[in-house]
């Protein structure tokens, strides 16, 4: 079975983590990635938070899978005139540097239009155009500005920002979906486009609940919210609300047997409307199914605090995998909370290669996620990252065309 973008050559020249998730998704469908990476020194993530001295880092290996990596300088007049040709046989160009950083090597979208009109040329930044497209931007930064982080935590807790990777994993997945759609629309038109995410966009992309809310306060009280039942006013933001369900049916995190020692004795339980009954009887509230003060939604959304309190009193009767075992089978949407040692023990998640083990000749066996999109026709084998530069060779002779001598002399010059 051939892969889904094979024959897709993809000229790497992100870094850190919000450019190389999106071409690791691409090399996971089976494009060649080829990472292009300053000689000696390499993605910095490679160096950052190293657990195996001297070796590359878990930070760079599990964001730089099915990678090739050439070394390159592209400041150099050699390293421009290879660069050149690569961005003459490559159909992608994907970056992730400070705004300006291409065009200060000498390659602008309109230079690299000249040199290749088929090149799909894709940026992350952290803001769009507008007085703060100059900025440098990380993760949290992005989850602040895109309306994560004043909407994550405790209504009277500070902003909070999430363990999930929106701004930079997130941002990731936006460009992977510009860029195949781009050359999708390549098949037709023959001609290549820019592709740009910015992150705030894509972190407030994944927020859009919360923007939806802050219209919904024009028309009243948010009464799904916990505060709604605390009989606390709502102010002229969308508020924090800790762990409330962000739709329509409510549902909070209770503790479970075992939560005054183990912090993840947690399970996440929902009160969908059409599981109220099931609900009532295996908390042992049959009553409930009838009393108008608790038989249907709007009748409970002031008494949330009071619900919620009794369904706690019996999820800590029994363990996360215990109530998840008996509310399933009865349509009660609920889930354990997870810790990352579970997860990385969970067999299921071992059998879909959504969390692989893979070997690396310098710190040996470690564990990654693999690709979580399934194509039926079109497998996705996690093969381990690049060495700095180990296939620098490989690349000019094969992709390039390059002579021995021809290598030889590129590196002389301290180009590659
Ligand atoms: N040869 C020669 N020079 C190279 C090179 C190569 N192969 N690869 C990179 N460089 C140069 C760049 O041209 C740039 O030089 P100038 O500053 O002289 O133009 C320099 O290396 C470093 O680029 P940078 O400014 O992007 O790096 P930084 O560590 O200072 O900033 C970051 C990092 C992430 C804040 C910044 O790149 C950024 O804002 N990127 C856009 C937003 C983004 O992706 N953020 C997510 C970060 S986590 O995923």
């Amino acid at each position: 079975m051939g892969k889904a973008l094979e024959g897709v050559k993809i000229l790497d020249m992100t870094h850190v983590q919000s450019g190389p998730t999106c071409t690791q998704l691409l090399a996971w469908f089976g494009a060649d990635v080829l990472k292009v990476e300053r000689p000696g020194v390499g993605d910095a993530t490679r160096g950052q938070l190293q657990d195996v001295p001297g070796e590359d880092s878990l930070y760079f290996t599990m964001l730089n899978h099915n990678k090739r990596s050439v070394t390159l300088n592209t400041k150099s007049e050699k390293g421009k005139e290879i660069f050149v040709r690569l961005i003459e046989e490559c159909d992608v160009m994907v970056e992730n540097f400070a705004p300006g950083a291409l065009d200060r090597m000498g390659f602008s979208w309109e230079r690299i239009q000249e040199i290749n009109p088929r090149m799909i040329y894709a940026s992350v930044k952290g803001f769009g155009p507008g007085k703060y497209a100059d900025c440098k931007v990380y993760e949290n930064v992005a989850q602040c500005a895109g309306g994560s982080a004043s909407t994550t935590g405790a209504r009277d807790g500070v902003p909070t920002v999430t363990g999930a990777q929106i701004g930079d994993s997130g941002t990731g997945l936006h460009l992977a979906l510009g860029i195949v759609t781009a050359l999708f629309h390549r098949g037709q038109s023959g001609k290549g486009q820019r592709v740009e995410c910015a992150m705030q966009d894509s972190v407030l992309n994944l927020c859009r609940v919360k923007l939806r809310d802050q219209q919904r306060l024009a028309h009243g009280p948010l009464k799904e919210y916990s505060q709604f039942g605390e009989g606390i006013a709502f102010g002229e933001a969308t508020p924090r609300a800790l762990n409330d369900s962000g739709g329509g049916q409510p549902g909070r995190i209770l503790k479970c047997k075992g939560w005054e020692t183990d912090p993840d004795a947690y399970t996440y339980f929902i009160t969908q409307a059409a599981a109220w009954k099931n609900v009532c009887d295996v908390i042992g509230r049959p009553e409930w199914k009838e009393d108008p003060n608790y038989a249907t939604p709007p009748a409970r959304l002031t008494r949330l605090n009071e619900i919620f309190g009794v369904i706690e009193d019996w999820t800590m009767t029994k363990n996360k995998f215990e109530v998840m075992d008996i509310c399933n089978p009865l349509n009660i949407p609920v889930g354990p909370i997870l810790s990352m040692k579970e997860i990385a023990e969970e067999p299921s998640l071992r059998e879909t290669k959504t969390v692989v083990e893979v070997d690396h000749p310098g710190r040996g066996k470690y564990l990654s996620v693999g690709n979580p999109i399934k194509l039926s026709d079109s497998p996705s084998d996690v093969e381990r990252s690049p060495l700095l530069g180990e296939h620098t060779d490989e690349i000019l002779r094969d992709v390039l065309g390059m002579s021995a001598e021809e290598i030889a002399s590129a590196k002389e010059e301290g180009a590659v």
